[in-house]
């Protein structure tokens, strides 16, 4: 009966055994509830890759780009009320609701089964379901994770193998073991009122339904690696964070590793793959990860950083050869665009790019577009590339130990109040900044744009669980080692009068990382404020910038008073967790009140 079952059921490509029965049991329950019509375990080889694609352009789903100024390209565009990560429709599934927290939609794992439940019955029928197995982490990397996604989106599929270490690679790392986090995913109707996006970390499963975009579709990525992660990373003594690393290479030849957790849409990628400006000879960056970092304290008590992921999946508008060179090299070929605007060359464009505006061109939802009416490219529109094409790519990007990390930056988007750079006290106050962390919304997320949130160590929409918890992890993980980085807050957003950026910010980034460099060998001068170690001003290379001294003065100042209303607002969130907030984060709240009223008398 079994045996009849799965002949019906799966393709002639199973993969052999040994697989742990929990596997195909697991499998053939979702084909049972979703009823697809055919189901395809994906191997992750080229041919299959290419067969998948080439579905995709007969069916319409993708559209084939210039095949000599974009090899191996494509346009997707996903349904127009399915263009950014959901997070009201995201819910955290635990037994107990206060394990969720305050910052979390929380769902009971019953109620969640029982109200997706419905939705998933059928909802692959007359579909193929893409059985994707998927490796988190370099190949033979003790900090490595598996998954399976089983998906009815063939672009998901696709994204994934891009996104991932996909196939016959993580099966065989999973080996005949059960150890791996299940992911159901469905595009069900693509209706906002019957979409969830449902994560029970107790049982190491995920449950989408209802869109096929982003960090609501690639599981792995902020579901797993963020969601699920952060709740393993808690439980074993480890770190999952939503950080680029970077190696920063200086003219000696001696490279540092910088992890930064910045929010959506807040440069993170753009910081990873930084090209220092020609007044910066002999440096250089390496890109490890652009989203998210998972780190563990080694034996000699440094903390190493993986990065989970296997590709990019980028924020287009804004990218161009000025602001990200390195980007502009990675997407010459084999990248899948979603949302971004098409020439009539059949070449992608967006706001932002190089060169001349279109006198005419194809808008994202696929209408005529002329100068003038509105985005020709979603604000969120984004494309899916191989890590490996990108020229910076670290030699350490597959090092199994990960690279020891001596920075890290917490950062927001904040058009006032927050300098340009500033270094925490100690690690304690390096995690009050983090957890006080403000940012203005951007388009990675349905609602409202530019408004101001708490946004702790970028992780409010990733956290999966009470945040209140995660400060205590935090806490406690420094607190074990000698060798714990440094940490600092940026800012690359500061508006002028005008509401222009005050910063040049991108590749001229770099001259913070270096004065953030040789503050942690001990070699740059800093000045003590309330808040924590600003920069003098000749402590920071501004030479060649021609910035007025007005700007300086902005940048590199501490506003007492916005501070002193910062506090509330910092109060306000902190309320919300009651006694479950660890004592230090309100001992670090008041020594900054005190610091701020003693320098305002
Ligand atoms: P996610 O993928 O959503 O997690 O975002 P990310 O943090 O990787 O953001 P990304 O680097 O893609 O930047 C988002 C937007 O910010 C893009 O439009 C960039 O052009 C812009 N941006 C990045 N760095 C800077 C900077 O230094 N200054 C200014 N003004 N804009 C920047
Ligand atoms: C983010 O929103 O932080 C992203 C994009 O990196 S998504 O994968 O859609 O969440
Ligand atoms: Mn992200």
């Amino acid at each position: 009966m079994v045996a009849a079952r799965r002949a019906a059921c799966f393709n002639a490509s199973v993969p052999s055994p040994p697989l742990h029965p929990s596997v195909t049991d697991w499998v053939d329950e979702c084909a049972r509830l979703a009823q697809p019509d055919r189901i395809h375990w994906c191997d992750g080889s080229e041919e299959e890759y290419r067969a998948l694609v080439a579905g995709m352009v007969q069916d319409g789903t993708l559209l084939e780009l210039h095949p000599q100024k974009q090899p191996g390209s494509y346009l997707h565009r996903s349904h127009p009320s399915d263009v950014a990560r959901s997070e009201n429709l995201t819910f955290i599934c635990t037994e107990r609701k206060d394990d969720a927290g305050p910052t979390n939609n929380w769902m009971s794992p019953k109620e969640a089964i029982d109200r997706l439940s419905p939705l998933f019955r059928g909802a692959m029928k007359g579909r193929t379901m893409y059985v994707v197995p998927y490796l988190m982490g370099p190949v033979g990397s003790p900090y490595s994770r598996m998954g399976i996604e089983l998906t009815d989106s063939a672009y998901v599929a696709a994204s994934l193998r891009i996104m991932t270490r996909m196939g016959k690679v993580a099966l065989d790392h999973l080996g005949g073991s059960d150890q791996f986090v299940r992911g159901l995913h469905s595009l069900g109707d693509l209706n906002p009122e019957r979409r969830f996006v449902c994560h029970f970390p107790e049982q190491r499963l995920i449950w989408s339904i209802g869109s096929g975009y982003g960090g609501n579709a690639l599981l792995p990525k902020k579901c797993f690696a963020l969601r699920i992660g952060s709740w393993l990373a808690r439980e074993e003594g480890w770190l999952a964070e939503h950080m680029l690393i970077l190696g920063l290479e200086d003219p000696q030849g001696r490279v540092t590793y910088i992890a930064a957790a910045f929010p959506s849409a807040c440069g993170k990628t753009n910081l990873a793959m930084l090209v220092p400006p020609a007044s910066q000879k002999g440096w250089r960056i390496w890109t490890v990860g652009d989203d998210i970092a998972w780190m563990h304290f080694g034996k000699d008590g440094r903390l190493y950083a993986v990065n989970p992921e296997n590709g990019f999946f980028a924020v287009a508008p804004g990218t161009s050869s000025k602001t990200n060179p390195n980007m502009m090299a990675t997407i010459g070929r084999n990248t899948i665009y979603t949302n971004v605007a098409l020439r009539p060359d059949r070449t992608t464009w967006w706001e932002g790019m190089d060169g001349p505006v279109p006198g005419d061109a194809i808008d994202w939802q696929g209408k005529p577009w002329t100068p003038g009416a509105g985005k020709a490219a979603h604000p969120n529109s984004r494309f899916t590339v191989p890590a490996r094409q990108c020229p910076a790519i670290s030699p350490q990007f597959d090092e199994p130990q990960g690279v020891p990390i001596s920075a890290i930056l917490f950062g927001g988007r904040r058009a006032r109040v927050a300098p340009l750079v500033f270094e925490a006290f100690d690690w304690r106050h390096g995690v009050f900044l983090g957890a006080t962390m403000g940012s203005e919304t951007t388009a990675a997320a349905t609602g409202q744009v530019g408004v101001v949130r708490r946004d702790p160590m970028a992780m409010l929409p990733f956290c999966g669980y009470n945040m209140a918890d995660y400060f205590a992890h935090w806490l406690r993980v420094g607190a074990r080692s000698d060798e714990a980085p440094s940490i600092y807050h940026v800012n690359w957003f500061q508006t002028g009068s005008d509401g222009s950026f005050l910063w040049p910010g991108f590749g001229e980034n770099l001259r913070v990382l270096r004065w953030i460099l040789a503050r942690s060998r001990g070699e740059a001068e800093g000045r003590r404020t309330p808040i924590g170690v600003l920069p003098t001003k000749e402590s920071l290379d501004l030479s060649g910038l021609d910035l007025p001294d007005s700007s300086i003065q902005q940048l590199l100042s501490v506003d007492v008073e916005a501070w002193t209303r910062e506090l509330a607002d910092m109060k306000t969130f902190f309320d919300k967790f009651g006694q479950r907030l660890p004592e230090e984060l309100w001992q670090e709240h008041d020594r900054l009140a005190h610091r701020l009223r003693t320098e305002a008398a």
